[in-house]
């Protein structure tokens, strides 16, 4: 496959609500470019994009797939991605590599949470945005042009339709390079047709003085093939968000889609929006924008990681300028030494073509570079060390499952397999959280979880899931003294240390969350003591005093004590201050904290009530609520995590599968008195049994 120059290529990413078809649309658009004799199914498993046996499954794109087609002489690049919310990271991460989002809402289905999400992404990154209204074979006319009015009221009026569907959604018309004039005979009165062509002409022209004076003189009848530099122009500036109808099942609108993609979308020579930045040498960043020039310097982004059955390792990366040529050395962030870029990939699906080098604009994987991760900027100079990408908006791992391994033997297999899938999912973690004593893994939801959970099983690592134990904090809300006096006789030599001290609580933003102060006067306890006193009573920090966590907000003042010149020891000392320390933090009112998050949740509106109440039942606070976009309700609250477990099943229940959530950590708070009663009464304290 020939290097192509970066003014014929056209990466775009199409992404959308779960199941608004996206997968199907790639088969359409490949098919109907040429690119394949048959189209694939997602019923049929035989699709170019949902090629893993757990895309099969499933039915659901599971991770970001790449093709690619000629059309009109250029090359298009389709990103296709995953739309249900759990998997969503993997639609946001693969923003950077494109000049054009292009969003897919199901007509029937209409905008959802995951809709607005993406386009507020690419709005915040400056990439051009599209709309495509799919299915159009299965809605009225009417529905279409209530989605029309609603996608105009929620996104701006700048969201213009580039093209008109006939009644029955057989076929479109393309309104912005046809005035209606020709469409004689088709299914569309020639009014509605005319009117639509005006608006998005007069949409586009406003980017283009020129063009706007000569609209003015000469009225009706501009000839459209001049438009094309000021369509670009007015995606770029987000003075124009198309919107296409089509059905990927029954071909209509297609070839107007193909022709969108492959002649009117920017290509990456048109469109370098703010993506990077250069750390400078006083810590700060600039802005660093890339020259999509085939003699500059190297630079690329690899923006996804994956495990390809035969390749191994592969990093997909964008190429921003320069040329990346097959078993060069590149460099790796700000790494020192470079690595050895082996062969060089375009990918079809799961289809691999091996290629040598590639230019600016252009999108290739590496195989088998151990260095490469997500997010890692590979280049030619040490000068680009500090170029990185600006941070994505990926949503954070929130829900999480408390994980036990069925056969201890593959601890270290797992913390191996468990790497592989960080570094392949940026909205998945593992944590060892000291407090529970609980590895615990986080993703998006539960179905995100489940999948994980497979992936670690097809490894050979079975796990064991439960609900994780809130990681709660112990913290004290008044003054209190403590004292132990440790003596112990065993034999000859004795051990012997005495602490008195006081606690107090810190206010709830103190950086560290504890401070160790020694108050000692005359050598009570002398001075090469008091490192062992504050090292017992670190040790109850991270053990708690009352309940097993640890213990936070709480300054700690040594006052007086008592020592042996033959059996005062560290270890004695060590234990006093432990005790001492207990002993005082009890008397101090102690009191356990718990997390809270920030939820958003989005969903038809009529469950607006049902989502309210359900969340007073769990403690939560809701924020706002309010109604946007004629049937959706957006609710804000704050609840604890820890009566959140559940809640991505919850909502699917409540509300038959159409609610979706996000969630942040936001606090920490005091746990009602019933509960922490009940956490302290379940717990054994350690120092009760030595
Ligand atoms: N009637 C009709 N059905 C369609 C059309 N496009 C897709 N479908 C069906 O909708 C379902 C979902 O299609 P997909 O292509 O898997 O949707 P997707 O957007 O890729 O879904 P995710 O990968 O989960 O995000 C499938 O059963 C398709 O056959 C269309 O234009 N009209
Ligand atoms: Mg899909």
């Amino acid at each position: 496959m020939p290097n192509r120059a970066p003014a014929d290529i056209r990466n775009i990413v199409l992404c959308g609500g779960g199941g608004s078809g996206k997968t199907t649309l790639t088969e359409r658009l490949l098919f109907a470019a040429g690119a394949t004799k048959k189209m694939g199914s997602v019923t049929e498993g035989n699709t170019l994009s949902d090629y893993t046996e757990e895309e099969k499954h499933h039915k659901h794109s599971l991770h970001a797939s790449f093709l690619h087609f000629d059309y009109e002489g250029h090359l298009v690049n389709l990103i296709d991605t995953p739309g249900l919310v759990d998997f969503i990271g993997h639609a946001i991460a693969v923003f950077p590599a494109a000049e054009t989002i292009a969003v897919v809402i199901d007509a029937n289905k209409g905008i959802d949470s995951v809709t607005r999400r993406l386009l507020a992404v690419a709005e915040e990154r400056r990439i051009p945005r599209l709309i495509i209204i799919n299915k159009i074979d299965e809605a009225s006319s009417d529905r279409l042009e209530e989605l029309t009015d609603q996608v105009r009221a929620t996104f701006g009026a700048v969201c213009l339709p580039i093209n008109l569907p006939t009644a029955g959604g057989t076929k479109v018309i393309n309104v912005f390079e046809h005035d209606g004039h020709d469409s004689a005979g088709d299914d569309t009165d020639f009014s509605s047709v005319h009117d639509a062509h005006k608006r998005i002409v007069e949409q586009v022209i406003e980017v283009d003085d020129e063009l706007t004076m000569q609209y003015l003189e000469k009225g009706e009848g501009f000839d459209p093939a001049k438009l094309h530099a000021a369509f670009e122009k007015a995606l770029e500036d987000a003075h124009l968000v198309p919107i296409c109808y089509a059905s990927a099942k029954t071909g209509a609108g297609a070839d107007d889609l193909l022709h969108v993609f492959a002649s009117l979308c920017p290509s990456p020579e048109e469109v370098n929006p703010p993506e990077f930045v250069m750390r400078q040498g006083d810590g700060t960043e600039k802005e660093w924008h890339a020259k999509p020039d085939a003699g500059a310097p190297v630079l690329a982004h690899v923006f996804k990681v994956t495990n390809d059955p035969f390749l191994g390792k592969i990093g997909v990366f964008r190429v921003w300028q320069g040329t990346v040529k097959s078993k060069a050395d590149l460099l790796i962030d700000d790494h020192k030494k470079p690595v050895r870029v082996g062969h060089l990939f375009v990918l079809q699906g799961k289809e691999h073509v091996e290629v040598h080098e590639v230019g600016p604009g252009a999108i290739a994987a590496a195989a088998k570079i151990d260095e490469l991760k997500f997010n890692g900027v590979l280049h030619a100079s040490h000068e680009l060390d500090a170029v990185h990408l600006v941070p994505l908006p990926l949503p954070k791992p929130m829900f999480g499952l408390a994980v036990e391994l069925k056969n201890h033997a593959d601890e270290a297999k797992f913390s191996s397999v468990a790497h592989k899938l960080m570094a392949e999912d940026p909205c998945f973690t593992v944590e060892r959280i000291a407090a529970t004593k609980q590895t615990v893994i986080r993703g998006l939801g539960e179905l995100h979880l489940r999948v994980i959970v497979e992936r670690f099983k097809a490894a050979g690592i079975e796990l064991l899931t439960t609900t994780p134990k809130v990681a709660y904090k112990e913290t004290i809300t008044a003054r209190a003294e403590g004292h132990h006096r440790h003596k112990k006789q065993t034999g000859g030599a004795g051990q012997f240390g005495e602490v008195y001290l006081k606690v107090e609580p810190l206010p709830a933003d103190h950086p560290t969350g504890f401070e160790f102060v020694d108050d000692t006067v005359g050598g009570s306890i002398p001075r090469q003591f008091i490192p062992a006193v504050e090292k017992g009573v670190r040790m109850t920090l991270t053990d708690g005093a009352v309940a097993g966590y640890p213990m936070t907000g709480v300054c700690v003042r040594v006052y007086d004590g008592k020592y042996h010149d033959v059996d005062s020891k560290e270890i004695a000392f060590i234990t006093a201050g432990k005790r001492a320390f207990i002993d005082a933090v009890q008397k101090a009112r102690p009191v356990l904290m718990e997390p809270y998050v920030n939820l958003e949740i989005s969903a038809p509106a009529r469950y607006m009530g049902d989502i309210a109440g359900h969340l007073s039942t769990k403690r939560g606070r809701v924020q706002s609520s309010e109604i946007v976009a004629g049937d959706v309700c957006i609710v804000k609250a704050q609840a604890p995590l820890g009566e959140l477990q559940n809640y991505s099943n919850e909502l699917k229940s409540m509300t038959g599968g159409a609610g979706a959530y996000g969630m942040d950590y936001s606090h920490d708070e005091r746990t009602p008195a019933h509960i922490q009663a009940a956490v302290i009464a379940a717990y054994k304290p350690k120092h009760d049994e030595e």
